[in-house]
């Protein structure tokens, strides 16, 4: 040991706990991390049963517009998500916008203007394999993971990537100059295997990996504004849930991503579902002192006019979570929306949901 790591360690048992693994206090940043305080917020909600909504890439495009328009939530019912959910995937591959074509940076100064009003913002990952270019939905490599985490060329590639991933989020700054605490919710939906981090495409151990290079990384660079998100898809016990959790020192929540299919099952199938996994997400943060949250869900389409209020509310009133997101409404594919926008039959409903006491939006 020498004497630039001994206070190291001294600091680390004086904080204690993810403060270790966080670089959290450092003097140009007195009082709590970025992250801490994101965490404070969420715990809020939980407690105070106000259950945070989210919607993926809200402002930034809608049904039927791109780029210049009015969210179609603020559109119909005149509030911004709670929450505001963004992917990062392609931007290890250096380019401008992402795999769906929105510029980084509008992300950034989206997420920034809703950290601004109150808001949370979210982050997943549909990144390209740092070897084989191949995209998230490729499962052909059956070795796609363990090649990235086991050899040394896989290890350097999926390290550079990650110093992209950091810079990105060291860069989310408000007005001040103080970096704003986001949510990131990397590796996510590995119980199913559509992913080439999915359950049949690698190890348990290989998983674990992806989390633990990642966190070392982040670490490394200083990253003190994020939230660590695991969001398994649905699982039908707690052992199956918790299979490849990484550990308690990598993730502060704990989510569910569920959708409904409709026309595949019916709403009972969803409910029990949505019922199953995020509650079992929901008494293992209690366990374990973490946020439950319900990553993802969703009706696409909302081919069921009242889903809003009489699926998702009774689902989100059942169990402590601290937001809940639907995915995209998409300017380019007509059937995939998740909120409705002006006109569409289920704008009453949705506005009910959004003025119920137990969610929480942000009035414009
Ligand atoms: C999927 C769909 C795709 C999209 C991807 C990443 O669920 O919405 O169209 O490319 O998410 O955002």
């Amino acid at each position: 040991m020498n004497r630039l790591i001994i206070p190291a360690v001294a600091a680390c048992l004086l904080i204690g706990g993810a403060g270790c693994g966080q670089k959290a206090k450092t003097q140009d940043e007195p009082g709590k991390t970025p992250a801490e305080q994101l965490k404070e917020k969420l715990s809020k909600a939980v407690e105070e049963k106000k259950v945070m909504f989210g919607h993926h890439d809200d402002p930034v495009y809608g049904h039927n517009w791109n780029g210049d328009g009015i969210s179609d939530m603020v559109a119909t019912t005149g509030a911004y998500p709670a929450v505001m959910s963004w992917d990062l995937g392609a931007l290890e591959l250096g380019g401008q916008a992402n795999l769906d074509g929105v510029p980084f940076d509008s992300i950034r100064k989206q997420a920034i203007a809703q950290d601004a009003r109150g808001g949370v913002n979210t982050f997943s990952w549909h990144l390209y394999n740092p070897l084989t270019g191949v995209d998230s939905w490729n499962t052909t490599d059956s070795l796609a993971v363990s090649n990235m985490v086991n050899t040394p060329e896989g290890k350097e590639a999926y390290l550079k990537q990650l110093d992209m991933v950091a810079d990105f989020f060291l860069s989310l700054k408000d007005k001040d100059d103080n970096r704003i605490g986001v949510i990131f919710r990397p590796w996510h939906e590995h119980t199913g295997s559509w992913f080439w981090w999915g359950t049949d495409n690698c190890s348990p151990e290989d998983y674990k990996a992806l989390w633990t290079i990642m966190r070392e990384k982040f670490d490394e660079r200083g990253v003190n504004n994020v939230v660590w998100a695991y969001s398994p898809d649905r699982c039908t016990s707690t052992e199956q849930y918790m299979a490849r959790y990484p550990g308690d020192e990598y993730v502060d929540i704990l989510g569910a991503d569920i959708y409904h299919f409709n026309g595949a099952e019916g709403t009972d199938a969803y409910k029990e579902a949505a019922g199953k996994t995020p509650s079992i997400a929901s008494e293992e943060a209690k366990k374990r002192g973490k946020i439950a949250a319900f990553t993802e869900t969703g009706l696409e389409s909302i081919t069921i006019d009242d889903w809003y209020t009489s699926t998702l509310l009774p689902i989100l009133q059942s169990y402590p979570v601290a937001y809940v997101t639907v995915w995209r409404n998409a300017h380019d594919k007509p059937q995939h929306y998740y909120v409705p926008f002006p006109g569409h039959p289920a704008e009453a409903d949705f506005r009910e949901f959004c003025a119920n006491p137990s969610i929480k939006v942000i009035k414009k």
